[in-house]
């Protein structure tokens, strides 16, 4: 990584749109690293990532972004410090089709608790298209009984603005002087 280079952490549950997210925003082809989801009798999708996935994404002087994706399986989870290592911080994609994707919320933000207490996280709320329950609001009040208020968006994660604004509110909540992505 270049001086000037930053690198930001995706993750989340499994098919809450971390591999489509990276492809949709990625300025150069994204790597992959998805298998067939033959052992995942839950999952509605025929590929899981397995290691990680990376895109970059080019902002104004030079710099670039490294964009890093977190398989969503827990029994790859050793993959998640190695991935964090060096992040100025984390996108959380919240599925909101899963059984209990409030759950999956209070996991993962604690999952990450000492990379986000060091840095910063943004949350996107994906599949709310299928399902509008629970609603953003209900995600604010769990965040408020957590103590926390990180930036939170109804978002899709094949669309490339809806991904561009949660990486720009991120950079925004790190260095409000940051304007332009
Ligand atoms: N309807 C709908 N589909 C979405 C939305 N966001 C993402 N998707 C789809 O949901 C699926 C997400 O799959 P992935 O991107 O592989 O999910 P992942 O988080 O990388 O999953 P793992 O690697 O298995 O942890 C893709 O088929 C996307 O096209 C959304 O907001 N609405
Ligand atoms: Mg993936």
């Amino acid at each position: 990584m270049d001086k000037g280079d930053y690198k930001i952490i995706f993750t989340g549950p499994v098919g809450s749109g971390k591999t489509t997210a990276i492809s949709s925003i990625s300025d150069s082809a994204p790597i992959a690293t998805d298998m067939k989801a033959s052992d995942m009798t839950k999952s509605r999708k025929s590929q899981t990532t397995v290691a990680m996935d990376y895109g970059v994404l080019k902002v104004g002087g030079g710099e670039q972004i490294h964009l890093y994706g977190t398989p969503g399986q827990e029994r790859f989870d050793f993959m998640w410090d190695i991935l964090t290592t060096g992040g100025i911080g984390l996108v959380l994609l919240i599925d909101n089709t899963r059984e209990k994707p409030m759950n999956d919320l209070k996991f993962f933000l604690n999952s990450f608790k000492e990379f986000i207490m060091n840095t910063a996280v943004v949350i996107g709320v994906t599949q709310m298209d299928k399902m509008n329950k629970p609603t953003i609001y209900d995600y604010r009040d769990e965040l408020k009984e957590m103590s926390l208020n990180p930036p939170i968006f109804e978002v899709d994660a094949r669309r490339k603005e809806d991904v561009s604004l949660l990486v720009q509110s991120l950079l925004f909540s790190l260095d409000p002087s940051i304007n332009e992505v």
